[in-house]
């Protein structure tokens, strides 16, 4: 395995692999690689002829008060697990070599998706995702991007940067990899003290409850809304952020459910946030496209 800090020899390495006829996998990370990279890595390694990971904590992504500074940085046990996940090359450029005239004011407009929900909480965080992603896309050319739908509003405004502005890229989603009670694996999970690690999983019973519901039959967005909240707060360690019933393919907030929502749920427990979501479908509505494979496209609001 290789690891490349510098660009252009990053773009030479893609270039390379696909006049070699390989099939170029993009697997963008920010490090603390854990079981849910691991998923992604492993899902590129099965479908392409060359795996690119990249590790690059992005300053642009992080808000003045978050947690940049303390982001858990562990670059050769990132590089034991990519070289162990079957990775090709790893690029991990320093902060100067992906920003060289510092931080860019030219930059990748997310639109008003980007500023709701996890955009609300964060301004100008899906900016500086959607921003990083472009400069890794530009570099990487014709590739498949493999995404986690752990990070749902993410992954949707990928899909729409790819389909609004063609980077030569075709998105593939993984589904979500969880511990064993359920809990969304993280980078973030690991700064949880004993008693609120033992109170997170209340995110994935307060979605499979609501998921059920759907489900079963429930129409009225406000009563799935109100469940997974009262769940949430049921938990006294849980300061939930929001519950949100979304339509899965425009992301419009929803009344009243007659085909596929996301469910989303973010929470505070002490000073780590963890947002977490699962599709819902109603009875006798079609479900998107299966994750995972390089066919499913979902998403297709806007
Ligand atoms: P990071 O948080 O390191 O996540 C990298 C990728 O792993 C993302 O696509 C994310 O959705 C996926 N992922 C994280 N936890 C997962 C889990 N439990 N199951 C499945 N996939 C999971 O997301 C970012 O980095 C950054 O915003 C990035 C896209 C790299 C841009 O800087």
């Amino acid at each position: 395995m290789e690891v490349i800090t510098e660009r252009a020899a990053f773009r030479e390495a893609c270039e390379a692999a696909r006049a070699d006829q390989r099939v170029v996998g993009l697997v963008p990370t920010m490090g603390a690689l854990h079981d849910g990279h691991r998923s992604l890595l492993m899902a590129a390694r099965t479908q392409c002829g060359f795996v690119a990971m990249t590790l690059f904590v992005n300053p642009l992504q992080f808000g003045p008060g978050e947690d940049l500074r303390t982001y858990p940085r562990m670059v050769d046990a990132d590089l034991e697990v990519a070289a162990g996940s079957g990775c090709d090359v790893v690029f991990h450029p320093s902060v100067a070599e992906m920003y060289p005239a510092g931080e860019p004011d030219v930059t990748v407009d997310p639109g008003r998706l980007g500023t709701r929900l996890e955009g609300a909480e964060r301004p100008g965080h899906f900016r500086g995702v959607l921003t990083v992603v472009a400069k890794l896309f530009a570099l990487a050319g014709h590739c498949r991007g493999y995404f986690g739908e752990k990070d749902a509003q993410q992954l949707a405004l990928i899909r729409r940067m790819v389909r609004q502005l063609d980077p030569p890229v075709e998105v593939v989603a993984c589904p979500t990899v969880r511990e064993r009670d359920g809990l969304a694996i993280s980078s973030r999970n690991v700064r949880l003290s004993a008693v609120e690690r033992a109170a997170a999983p209340v995110l994935w019973r307060a979605l499979s409850d609501a998921e059920g519901l759907v489900r079963r039959g429930e129409h009225d967005a406000r009563r799935v809304r109100e469940h997974m909240a009262g769940v949430v707060g049921s938990r006294p360690l849980a300061r939930l952020g929001y519950a949100a019933v979304v339509d899965d393919e425009t992301w419009e907030n929803l009344d009243r459910i007659r085909g596929p929502v996301r469910l989303l749920l973010a929470a505070r427990f002490g000073s780590t946030r963890l947002i977490d979501n699962v599709l819902a479908v109603p009875p006798g509505s079609a479900p998107p496209a299966s994750p995972g494979s390089p066919a499913s496209r979902g998403d297709r609001g806007e």
